[in-house]
C-alpha cells in the first residue's frame, strides 16, 4: 500500500485504480491548446497531492534562477523570465516526482516481482517515491531492503566477478545532472568500457550524425532569441502543444513580431494551430493567436521527399535569376558540396515525391515560395524526423535547404533540433556515449592518469541484443525505463530476464523493475526537486538545455525520505566499492562537494573552462558553438557540408497502413500520468489507434469497432496488440497512430534508422484485423 510520507505531509492511504479501457471516450479533438484550462490542468494534482504549501515551494521554484530546473523537458528559458515559467505538462512532471507518497517498507513484502509484472506503468509510478535499496537474491520471486553498503557490495561483486568489462553496460536516461553524468561515465570507463548507452540513442541520435557530419557539431545553432527574429519557423515532426508547451510563447512572440510558421506533421496537433497564453489576458478570454500559416499534412516517413523538392525549387529560382537566390557569399566562404547536390536535384523525380510527401504540388511550392521569400530561417524537428528509417538522410536535407540560402549562423536562423530530457544534452557534453571521440578520451586519460577503454560500446538496441546472445550479463541504469522505451517489447524483456543482474537507480517504480535479470537490485534516488546537503553544505548541479545554455538547479523541497542518496553520491560509492583504489580518483571528495566534480569537468570537457566561475554568474553561460558563432565547421575540410541523399521512401503494400507510435498529452515517456489526451479528444484510455477515416472507409472498418493491430515485419514474427479501439482521426492518408511505449510491442529490434541505429518507432507497417473475428 503506498502512503503519504508523515515526515512530510499528514499520512493518507492512497487507492489507485487502473482505468477500465472500456469506460473510454471519445470526443472531438481540440484546435487549440493551453489557456485557462491548461493552467487548472496542471494546478489541480498538484494541490491534491502536495498541498499548498510544496506545490508553492515547486512550482514557484521551476525555471527562475535560483530554482531547479524544469525535468519535463530541454526547453530554454528566455531571459526576461516570468514568475510562472511552467507549463501544465512541467507541473506533471514537478507534481509526479515531488509527491509525498511513498513506497513503504511492506511493499516489498507483499508484493512479489511476478506480480508486479502485471502491473501497468500507470499503477506502479502511482505507488509513490522509492525510499530505500532493495535487493531480490537469485532465484527468489521478493525484493528485500537492504542497507546502501550491503547494495554496493553486492553489485561490485558482480561487476568485478565477469570475464570482461565489457560485459556490463550502464544505461542513461537524460535527465540525469551534469555532475552525476560525468562522474558516472567516469566510473564507467574506468571500470574498463565505453558500454554507455543512454535514451539518446533512441531520440535525436540521427540528429547528432547528420548534422555532425555537415556542420561540424550535433547541436541545435540558435539561441533562444533567435526565435523572436525569425521571418519563417518550420516546424517538422514535433509536437510543441503537449511535449514543449513553452515553446508555443516563443512562437507567439515570434508572431508578434511579425514571423510566418509553418507546421509540418501528419496530425493536425492542437499547438500548432492555435495558442491560448495562460500569461496573458487576451489569451484566456479571447480565441488565442493562429499559429501555423501553412500546415503541410505529410505523409510518415515522406520529409526527405519534402526537403529535397525544397531545395530543387530554391536551385530553380536561382537559375532563373542568377545571383540573386543564393547565399553565394556564405556558400564559397563555407560551403562544399553544392554542385553535386546541384546535379542530383536535377534527377528529382516529382512523382515520387507526391507519393512520398502525399501532398499537393501548390502545397509545396507555396512552402518553397515563403522559404524564398524570407531573409532568416529556423527549422525545428523532434522524433518526427529522428525516428525514421532514413532519418540522418532528412535531417542532412534541412541542412542543405538552410545552407542554400546561409541561414546557418545569422540572427534570427538556423537549425533547432528540440530535445527531449531536460538533461540529455548535456550528458552527451559530459561524455555519456558508448562513441565518445579521442580527443575526449585523451583528455581523461590526461586528467585521472588511466588508460581509457578505445574501442565503441554497445549503443541500446545493440545492449538488447547482446543480453538476447548471453554476451552481456549485468545491466546497471542511471534513470530511465530501457524496457518499455527500446523497441520490440517482446524480445527485449526476454533478453533482460537474460541477465544475470540488473540494476536500477531511480526515483520511483516502472516497468524495468518487474522485468529483471537473476538477481536485481533498486537504488532509490533523490529527484532534482529536492534540497540536496552534503557534507560540505547544500549543492546545486547543472544542465545544458536544448539551445546549448548550462545552468545551475537547486532542490527546493525537502527529500522524500531520510535515506535517500542524491545521483552523484550513489556514483561516487558504486565507484568506490567496484574499483577498490584502482584509480586515482577523490571519489568521496566527489560527494561531499561537487565542486571538485566541476573542477574536473573544467579540465576534461572543451567548453566548460572555469565550470564552477561560470556556473554561478548570472544563471549560467552558453556553450561555444562553431556554427552559430562564427560560422565555423569542424568538419574534416573545415566547411560545411550539402550532401547528396538518394531519395528512398519506404513502402506500403496495399490494404496496409504505416503506424507511428507518439506521445499522449498525459505521459512523460514511459511514465504514464493519466489516461486522458485531451488536446485528442480521447479520455480514460489509452488503447486506440487512430486511423483516416477514409482509409476505414477503404479498409471496411468503422470508428468505434475493436481492432487488433498486426506488425509486419520480413521476420514474420508475431507483433500484436490486442483489442485497440478504431478512432476515426484526421491524420495523413495511409497513417495511422498508437501510443508508445505500449505500442513498442509492435516495433522490430533491427528495423533503425540508417547511420544512428535509432529505432523506427515513427514507420511500423500494420494490419487491422477486427477483434475475435
Ligand atoms: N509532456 C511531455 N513532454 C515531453 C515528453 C513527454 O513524453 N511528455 N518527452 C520528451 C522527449 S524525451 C522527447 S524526445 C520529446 C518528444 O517530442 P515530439 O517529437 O513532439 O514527440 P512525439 O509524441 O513522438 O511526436 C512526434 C510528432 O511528430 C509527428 N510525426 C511523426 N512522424 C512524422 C513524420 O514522418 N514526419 C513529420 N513531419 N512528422 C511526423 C507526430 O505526428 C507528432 O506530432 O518531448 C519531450 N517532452
Ligand atoms: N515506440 C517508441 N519508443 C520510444 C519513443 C517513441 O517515440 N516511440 N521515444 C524514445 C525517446 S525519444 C526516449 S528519450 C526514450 C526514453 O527512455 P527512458 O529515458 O529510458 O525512459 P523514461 O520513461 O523517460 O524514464 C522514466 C524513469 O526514469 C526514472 N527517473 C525519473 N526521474 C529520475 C531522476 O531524477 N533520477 C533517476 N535516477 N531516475 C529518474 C523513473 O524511475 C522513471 O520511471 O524512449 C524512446 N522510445
Ligand atoms: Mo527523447
Amino acid at each position: 500500500m503506498a502512503r503519504k510520507n508523515p515526515q512530510v505531509e499528514a499520512e493518507a492511504e492512497v487507492e489507485i485504480e487502473d482505468e477500465d479501457e472500456s469506460r473510454i471516450e471519445v470526443g472531438k479533438p481540440k484546435t487549440w491548446a493551453a489557456g485557462i484550462p491548461g493552467v487548472l490542468h496542471s494546478m489541480g494534482p498538484a494541490l491534491k497531492d502536495m498541498g499548498v504549501n510544496r506545490t508553492r515551494k515547486t512550482l514557484l521554484a521551476m525555471n527562475q534562477r535560483d530554482g531547479f530546473d524544469c525535468m519535463s523537458c530541454a526547453w530554454p528559458d528566455p531571459d526576461h523570465r516570468k514568475t510562472f515559467e511552467f507549463c501544465e505538462n512541467g507541473a506533471k512532471a514537478v507534481t509526479w516526482e515531488a509527491t509525498p507518497i511513498t513506497v513503504d517498507s511492506h511493499f516489498w513484502a507483499q508484493n512479489p516481482v511476478s506480480e508486479l509484472r502485471t502491473k501497468s506503468e500507470y499503477w506502479l509510478g502511482q505507488q509513490g517515491r522509492l525510499t530505500e535499496p532493495v535487493y531480490k537474491p537469485a532465484g527468489k520471486d521478493y525484493y528485500e531492503p537492504v542497507s546502501w553498503a550491503e547494495a554496493f557490495r553486492i553489485i561490485a561483486r558482480k561487476l568485478n566477478s565477469l570475464d570482461s568489462p565489457d560485459e556490463a553496460s550502464f544505461y542513461t536516461s537524460g535527465r540525469t545532472s551534469n555532475e552525476a553524468a560525468f562522474s558516472y561515465q567516469l566510473f564507467v570507463r574506468a571500470f574498463g568500457t565505453n558500454n554507455l548507452p543512454d535514451c539518446s540513442n533512441m531520440c535525436h541520435e540521427s540528429t547528432g550524425w547528420a548534422m555532425g557530419q555537415t556542420l561540424g557539431i550535433g547541436k541545435s545553432t540558435i539561441v533562444y532569441d533567435d526565435f523572436g527574429k525569425a521571418d519563417l519557423i518550420i516546424i517538422m515532426g514535433q509536437n510543441p502543444g503537449t511535449n514543449h508547451p513553452r515553446m508555443l510563447t516563443a512562437l507567439e512572440e515570434a508572431k508578434n513580431n511579425g514571423a510566418q510558421i509553418v507546421a509540418v506533421n501528419p496530425l493536425p496537433e492542437a499547438g500548432l494551430r492555435r495558442y491560448k497564453n495562460p500569461q496573458e489576458v487576451k489569451g484566456i478570454i479571447g480565441s488565442g493567436t493562429e499559429i501555423a500559416d501553412q500546415f503541410l499534412q505529410i505523409r510518415l516517413g515522406g520529409d526527405m521527399a519534402l526537403l529535397q523538392a525544397i531545395c530543387k525549387r530554391v536551385l530553380d529560382a536561382e537559375d532563373a535569376n542568377p545571383g540573386t537566390v543564393l547565399d553565394h557569399e556564405f556558400i564559397q566562404e563555407h560551403c562544399q558540396g553544392l554542385e553535386e547536390l546541384k546535379a542530383h536535384l536535377a534527377r528529382l523525380d516529382e512523382g515520387a515525391v507526391l507519393t512520398a510527401t502525399g501532398l499537393r504540388l501548390e502545397e509545396i511550392d507555396e512552402l518553397a515560395d515563403r522559404y524564398l521569400r524570407a531573409e532568416r530561417v529556423i527549422i525545428t524537428w523532434a522524433m518526427g524526423l529522428t525516428q525514421q528509417k532514413k532519418g540522418v538522410a532528412a535531417i542532412k536535407e534541412v541542412i542543405n535547404l538552410l545552407l542554400l540560402r546561409g541561414n546557418i549562423g545569422k540572427p534570427g536562423a538556423g537549425a533547432s533540433p528540440i530535445r527531449g530530457h531536460s538533461n540529455v544534452q548535456g550528458d552527451r557534453t559530459m561524455g555519456i556515449w558508448e562513441q565518445m571521440p579521442p580527443v575526449f578520451l585523451d583528455a581523461l586519460e590526461k586528467e585521472f592518469g588511466f588508460n581509457p577503454p578505445r574501442e565503441h560500446g554497445a549503443d541500446a538496441v545493440q545492449t538488447i541484443q547482446k543480453m538476447r546472445d548471453g554476451a552481456m550479463k549485468v545491466f546497471v541504469a542511471l534513470g530511465g525505463n530501457l524496457v518499455a522505451a527500446i523497441s520490440d517489447t517482446t524480445a527485449a524483456e526476454a533478453a533482460m530476464e537474460n541477465l544475470d543482474m540488473s540494476v536500477q537507480i531511480s526515483t520511483k517504480l516502472n516497468r524495468s523493475h518487474t522485468v529483471v535479470g537473476k538477481e536485481a537490485l533498486i537504488l532509490p534516488t533523490m529527484g532534482r526537486t529536492e534540497i540536496d546537503r552534503q557534507a560540505s553544505g547544500e549543492q546545486f548541479v547543472s544542465v545544458e538545455d536544448t539551445v546549448c545554455a548550462v545552468h545551475p538547479s537547486w532542490g527546493k523541497v525537502e527529500p522524500v525520505a531520510p535515506n535517500l542518496l542524491s545521483e552523484v553520491a550513489i556514483v561516487s560509492r558504486l565507484a568506490q566499492a567496484t574499483l577498490d583504489g584502482k584509480v586515482a580518483v577523490d571519489w568521496a571528495g566527489f560527494e561531499r562537494d561537487y565542486d571538485l566534480v566541476r573542477e574536473h569537468i573544467s579540465h576534461v570537457v572543451a567548453g566548460c573552462e572555469d565550470y564552477n566561475q561560470r556556473i554561478r554568474q548570472d544563471g549560467g553561460f552558453v556553450l561555444a558553438n562553431g556554427p552559430r558563432d562564427s560560422r565555423t565547421f569542424h568538419t574534416p575540410t573545415g566547411k560545411a557540408v550539402f550532401t547528396v541523399n538518394d531519395l528512398e521512401h519506404v513502402q506500403c503494400p496495399p490494404g496496409r497502413l504505416i503506424l507511428q507510435t507518439m506521445r499522449s498529452h498525459d505521459q512523460f515517456n514511459t511514465t504514464i500520468y493519466g489516461h486522458n489526451d485531451r488536446y485528442r479528444g480521447i479520455k480514460k484510455g489509452r488503447q486506440v489507434v487512430f486511423v483516416n477515416p477514409e482509409d476505414l472507409t477503404e479498409l471496411g472498418l468503422a470508428d468505434g469497432q475493436y481492432v487488433d493491430v498486426h506488425g509486419e515485419h520480413h521476420d514474420n514474427q508475431e507483433r500484436v496488440l490486442r483489442n485497440y479501439r478504431l478512432v476515426s482521426y484526421p491524420t495523413a492518408r495511409g497513417c495511422a497512430a498508437a501510443y508508445y511505449p505500449e505500442a513498442n510491442v509492435l516495433v522490430p529490434l533491427d528495423s533503425v534508422a540508417d547511420g544512428s541505429n535509432t529505432p523506427v518507432s515513427k514507420h511500423v507497417i500494420v494490419r487491422l484485423e477486427p477483434t475475435g473475428g
